[in-house]
């Protein structure tokens, strides 16, 4: 199980190296690897596991965030429409809208140990490929939230990071042809 002194932070050369492709059918220790990630994000959404265990909340969490360049990330979206739990193996988008979204409230990073303000722009709606950890592929549209956090964890596999997206000379300048995404922070 992962903890918060497992998470490198800023600085740390593993968040700025692109990852490497995973081999399938996973091995003993990727396939460890993606239950550990699955597990962070689930317990780290759970009241007594973040007590327990001083975990920060996060809705993803990608391998290179514990110092595993591999191409490998998993997800935990509850509170939405549409809510999302899966790991991710070699997944890459394959098509995405031209209309582009921004979380309003801006974007954080467990590897990321201040606030940084501004808007991130991400595309509205993509549609993405890549396998699940049993080797089986997935092809899925998404949208809101979990389009996201898709676009935020696979750029942690590509050694970006949420603040390099923001217009450095003016952080909250209007994103072109985009629609804001609200948090629904009550559910949050
Ligand atoms: O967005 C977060 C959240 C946590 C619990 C409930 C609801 C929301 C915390 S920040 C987060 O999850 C990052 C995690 C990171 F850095 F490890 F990848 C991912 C993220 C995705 C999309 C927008 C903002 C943050
Ligand atoms: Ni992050």
């Amino acid at each position: 199980m992962f903890l918060m002194k497992d998470i490198v932070r800023e600085g740390h050369p593993s968040l700025r190296i692109k990852a490497e492709e995973v081999n399938l059918p996973l091995n003993e220790e990727d396939a460890k690897l993606a239950k550990d990630l699955l597990d962070y994000v689930i317990n780290s959404q759970d009241d007594e596991m973040i007590e327990r265990y001083d975990l920060r909340p996060g809705i993803g969490i990608a391998a290179p965030q514990v110092n595993q360049s591999k191409r490998m990330f998993a997800l935990h979206i509850e509170s939405e429409e549409d809510p999302i739990t899966f790991v991710a193996i070699n997944p890459k988008i394959v098509s995405h809208s031209v209309e582009q979204t921004y979380l309003t409230t801006g974007e954080g990073c467990l590897s990321v140990d201040r606030v940084i303000e501004g808007y991130v722009p991400r595309y509205a709606r993509i549609t993405v490929k890549g396998y699940y950890p049993d080797g089986s592929p997935f092809k899925m549209r998404l949208k809101g939230l979990p389009a996201i956090a898709f676009q935020h964890e696979l750029d942690h596999l590509n050694g970006i990071m949420f603040y390099d997206r923001i217009n450095p000379t003016d952080p909250f300048a209007e994103i072109p042809n985009s629609t804001p995404f609200e948090r629904n922070t009550k559910e949050d």
